[in-house]
């Protein structure tokens, strides 16, 4: 019987403090995951990339959604990066961890350009 209630003692101890760390836990993390987890939008709307210049720090990551009903792509004009084709409301992600100018174009419409400053 008392080993009974010790056990269970034990247990509660044990959830208790599973419950504390999940609690703490995420909230340390977040704060300091937030330096180096910097990221920007583009959002494609009827033919163009908007914004269609965005500056932005080392380490962002920049998701590409597609608002069109038309696929697009986003295609870097070095070769740095290219999108597969988007869908309507698909997204692309790509994380720019070198300085420089990036531009690019969506393969399927070439007439469609953006650029991505990366300081
Ligand atoms: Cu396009």
């Amino acid at each position: 019987m008392t080993k009974k209630i010790w056990f269970l003692t034990g247990l509660a101890i044990t959830v208790t403090i599973a419950v504390l760390l999940l609690l703490t836990g995420p909230q340390d993390a977040k704060a300091n995951d937030q330096p180096s987890a910097a990221a920007a939008a583009v959002k494609i709307d009827n033919f163009v990339f908007g914004p269609q210049a965005i500056t932005v720090p080392v380490g962002t990551t920049v998701t590409w959604t597609n608002s069109d009903d038309i696929p697009h792509t986003a295609v870097s004009t070095d070769g740095v990066f290219k999108s597969k084709v988007m869908d309507a409301d698909e997204k692309f992600s790509y994380t720019f961890t070198k300085a420089g100018t990036y531009s690019y174009y969506c393969s399927v419409h070439p007439k469609m350009t953006g650029q991505v400053v990366v300081k």
